[in-house]
């Protein structure tokens, strides 16, 4: 007698525990199915579900909400930057499509007259040495040395006042093929270089010969190799990396 309630309650539980395990099961099937079946956001390669890139919008106004641009990135002396920087990523960088002679640096106003700017423009503005640890996304670092002049010399000396207003600085690769955008703050911080220089010398070719952006407060994705245009928005410009699933601001 006791024996067999026993037996039927034990039959019940496990009916119930099996119930339930289905259930889950069944739920958890749903969520994903629901998951895979939003929309994709806009990226190229990679997009991603649009209740995911809503997450990691939300990150990303968390972070930029408490990066200060008061703050510098931690400098060294020249001696610990590396005697050979390691070389990263060639896209827009084909030598056999650059014509060397005839580059100049497009500034893009607002008002759409656009600036053509030298090597030898960008020389006349302060030049300063920056020495940190460079940082990139796949998991690699290095101190390296790095001389340009400060993308806020370009800014004053050019009186790009209505520009500098904006809340984006987009830039290109001359045959468009890489771009990043960047938030005013961190295009204007003191230690963002227009560089032409590595280790006191000309830049490599394949480290962008003859101008690159220098961004410590960025990863290595956003230090665009081979500037050729600078453009100004409210919007953010497009990005190379952030169409293929990266964070948008990648800010350290
Ligand atoms: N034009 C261009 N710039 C670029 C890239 C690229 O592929 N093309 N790769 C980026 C990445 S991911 C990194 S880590 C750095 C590497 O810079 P380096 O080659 O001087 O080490 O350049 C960035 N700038
Ligand atoms: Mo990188």
């Amino acid at each position: 007698m006791v024996d067999e309630s026993a037996a039927k309650r034990y039959k019940r539980k496990t009916l119930i525990a099996f119930i339930v395990f289905f259930a889950m099961i069944g739920i958890a099937w749903a969520g994903w199915k629901w998951l895979v079946n939003q929309p994709l956001d806009n990226g190229i390669r990679g997009g991603i579900q649009t209740p995911l890139r809503k997450v990691l919008d939300l990150n990303e106004e968390v972070y930029s909400g408490l990066y200060s641009t008061k703050n510098l990135v931690k400098e060294y002396p020249k001696s610990a930057a590396v005697k050979k920087a390691r070389v990263n990523g060639d896209v827009g960088l084909d030598e056999t499509l650059f014509d060397t002679a005839a580059w100049k640096l497009q500034v893009v106003r607002t008002d759409a007259d656009t600036l053509f700017l030298t090597m030898n423009d960008i020389k006349q503005l302060p030049k300063i040495d920056v020495v940190y640890n460079f940082k990139c996304i796949e998991g690699w670092s290095q101190i390296t040395w790095w001389s340009g002049t400060r993308f806020s010399e370009l800014i004053k000396k050019y009186s790009l006042h209505k520009e500098v207003q904006m809340k984006f600085v987009g830039m290109n690769t001359p045959d468009e093929e890489y771009y990043v955008g960047i938030d005013m703050p961190s295009i204007m911080h003191p230690q963002t270089l227009l560089c032409y220089e590595l280790n006191g010398k000309p830049l490599p070719m394949n480290q962008g010969y003859p101008l690159r952006l220098i961004i410590p407060v960025k990863y290595g994705v956003k230090h665009l190799k081979r500037i050729g245009t600078i453009s100004f928005s409210n919007t953010k410009p497009p990005d190379y990396w952030a169409e293929r699933g990266y964070d948008y601001y990648t800010g350290l």
